[in-house]
């Protein structure tokens, strides 16, 4: 997320991408827009808050909301009382790494038959050696996770600081998703978006209720390449730098991901079964330069379904697509956003027949980092930001139609 501005600044020196642009594979149709407004406006103000990167609710309970911070601390948030109220839910901050502004708690996920199944599973960089880790932790009899409980599921070793991913979280399919970066330093040096005997670079899917004796997880039999000599058999898609967010459209079943682009083109994707999002031949929509691949060959990559450049932000925040009943103006609604600029689109996509039905449209820019957003159950969208830069305190935000 963040470091986009260090890797674009450290990479000045490099030669700069003359690339010509690409006609997109669906151009946007030429109606009139139907996104309404949108603002966001600030909620929960007694939480004191440090970074928080991601804010998920119970799937059991709609009160009480959880939101990591970064350093490894999870909050329980209490909306049912006024004031609402906080309490440290988990200390985790002894070992998650969060020495580098990419490393960290990055993200968090309920088992979603949470009633019966009292499992969190966390995302986080751990050190000695330098790694990501996905967790899980039974919550107890108090409510709390218990770190006596904690079980590794899988480790993936960091070749440097930055491009960690990730988000965790289920699918329809209660399957466990995860999102890899590629690994990290800039320009993937590695080339691990395309290898595909690597997770990074990469969305993998996991089950972590079948699982036989011995192991952590197994794998989807009907994932897309398993059996395939040289492939990990946990990859769903390919060819991505960093999907720091993703989402699950909760009425189609569809994934959202946003993937943090280079030094040009941050991307909105929808990422597929089986699919290569390009990198690091491709960025957004647009051939890289450098690279002993196929680079012009669009065909075997997937377009992305919206793009922006540096001019306009450097480091996409995946969001949501609006499935609430609140705002019946907003259904339907992707809306995603700029860390660095605190500028928030909407736009609608057509996911059966591949094409934009309303074009991204800037909403707002706002002096606030957007970590993530975040879907409550009932649908209702909020942001976790940080105010006034990266380091300054965290504060929550709602999304709503300035007119319904
Ligand atoms: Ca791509």
């Amino acid at each position: 997320m963040l470091s986009s501005l260090l890797i674009a600044v450290s990479l000045a020196v490099m030669p700069q991408d003359p690339a010509p642009a690409v006609v997109p594979a669906q151009a946007p149709a030429a109606t009139e827009s139907d996104i309404p407004k949108v603002t966001a406006s600030r909620i929960w103000k007694e939480a004191k808050l440090r970074r928080p990167i991601q804010l998920v609710q119970r799937p059991d309970n709609n009160d009480l909301v959880y939101i990591a911070e970064q350093s490894g601390r999870i909050v329980e948030l209490d909306r049912s009382k006024d004031p609402v109220t906080t309490t440290t839910w988990l200390d985790y901050r002894d070992p998650v790494n969060d020495q580098f502004n990419e490393q960290g708690l990055l993200s968090m996920a309920f088992h979603p038959k949470f009633a019966t199944d009292r499992r969190v599973f966390l995302y986080y960089s751990a050190d000695a050696p330098m790694r990501e880790v996905l967790a899980s932790m039974k919550v107890g009899e108090d409510g709390k996770p218990d770190p006596t409980t904690a079980t590794i599921i899988l480790e993936q070793p960091s070749f440097e600081w930055n491009h960690n991913g990730g988000t965790v979280l289920f699918g329809p399919d209660g399957m466990l998703y995860l999102s890899f970066g590629d690994g990290g330093s800039g320009n993937d040096p590695w080339g691990h978006g395309q290898e595909m005997a690597t997770w990074l670079g990469k969305v993998i899917r996991i089950d972590v209720d079948r699982v036989e004796a011995g192991q952590t997880y197994s794998v989807p039999a009907d994932n897309p390449f398993v059996g395939q000599a040289g492939i990990k058999p946990e990859i769903w898609a390919s060819g991505l730098r960093n999907v720091w967010r993703m989402s699950f459209d909760r009425s189609t079943g569809d994934l959202w991901g946003g993937d943090v682009g280079q030094n040009k083109w941050e991307e909105i994707d929808l990422i597929r079964k089986g699919k290569n999002y390009g990198w690091r031949p491709r960025e957004g929509r647009h051939p890289t330069r450098g690279v002993k691949d196929a680079s012009d060959d669009a065909s075997r990559f997937e377009e992305p379904v919206a793009e922006y450049d540096h001019s306009e932000g450097i480091s996409v925040t995946g969001g949501f697509v609006y499935r609430g009943a609140k705002h019946p103006s907003m259904q339907g609604i992707y809306l995603y956003g700029d860390y660095q600029f605190g500028t928030v689109w909407g736009l609608r996509y057509d996911t059966k027949a591949n094409m934009l039905t309303a074009a991204p449209e800037r909403l707002f820019r706002k002096r606030f980092c957007i970590a993530s957003f975040a879907e409550l159950n009932d649908g209702t969208l909020l942001m976790c930001c940080t105010e006034g830069g990266a380091d300054g305190p965290g504060s929550i935000y709602e999304l709503a139609p300035t007119a319904d």
